[in-house]
C-alpha cells in the first residue's frame, strides 16, 4: 500500500550535521523523496502543525524549539510509509528508543529527537497540505522500484 507521509528534520538534528544521516536511513529503507524545502517555520506554521499539542504544558518549548532554525521538510513515500518511517524514528524519547532507531542511535532526549514523522494517515494528509502545494509534489518512479516490495503489498 503505497502511502505518503511528511517528515522534517528538526533544528537539533540540523545543527548536530544530521541531515545527511536522516536522509540516508529513509533512502537505505527503498523510501522516495518526493518533495523537499528547507527553511524556517514561523510560530504562527509551527503552532499550526503542532495544534494538537496547544493545551499541553511543553507547547510553547515545543514551538521554540522547531522554530530555532531551518528545518527540512520533506514529503516521503513509500509502501506503508507512515508505518516504515515511525519504525525507523523509533519511540519518542530518545533513551527509549531502540538501537539502530534514528532517535534510539542519535537522541538522549524527549524533546530533541531529532526526526518529526505523520503518525497516521489523517495526520499525514493535513501536514503534507501544510507545508506543500500540490505543485510542489514531484512524481517519479524511481529505477529501482520493482524489487523494494511486491505489488499489493
Ligand atoms: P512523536 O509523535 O513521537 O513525535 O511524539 P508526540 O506527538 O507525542 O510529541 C510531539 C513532540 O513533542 C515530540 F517530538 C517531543 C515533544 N514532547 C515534549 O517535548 N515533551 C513531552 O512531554 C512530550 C512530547
Amino acid at each position: 500500500m503505497i502511502e505518503r507521509t511528511l517528515v522534517i528534520v528538526k533544528p537539533d538534528a540540523v545543527l548536530r550535521g544530521r541531515i545527511g544521516a536522516v536522509i540516508q536511513r529513509l533512502e537505505d529503507k527503498g523510501l522516495k523523496i518526493i518533495a523537499a524545502r528547507f527553511s524556517r517555520l514561523s510560530e504562527a506554521t509551527a503552532q499550526k502543525h503542532y495544534a494538537e499539542h496547544s493545551s499541553k504544558s511543553f507547547f510553547s518549548s515545543l514551538v521554540s524549539f522547531i522554530t530555532a532554525s531551518p528545518v527540512m521538510l520533506m514529503v516521503v513515500e513509500g509502501n506503508r510509509a507512515i508505518e516504515s518511517v515511525r519504525n525507523l524514528l523509533g519511540k519518542t524519547n530518545g533513551v527509549e528508543a531502540a538501537s539502530g532507531t534514528l532517535r534510539g542511535d542519535f537522541s538522549s532526549s524527549r524533546a530533541f529527537n531529532l526526526v518529526h514523522a505523520s503518525d497516521s494517515a489523517p495526520s499525514a494528509t493535513r501536514e503534507i497540505a501544510l507545508f506543500f502545494k500540490k505543485s510542489e509534489i514531484c512524481e517519479y518512479a524511481l529505477p529501482t522500484q520493482d524489487f523494494l516490495f511486491e505489488q499489493g503489498e
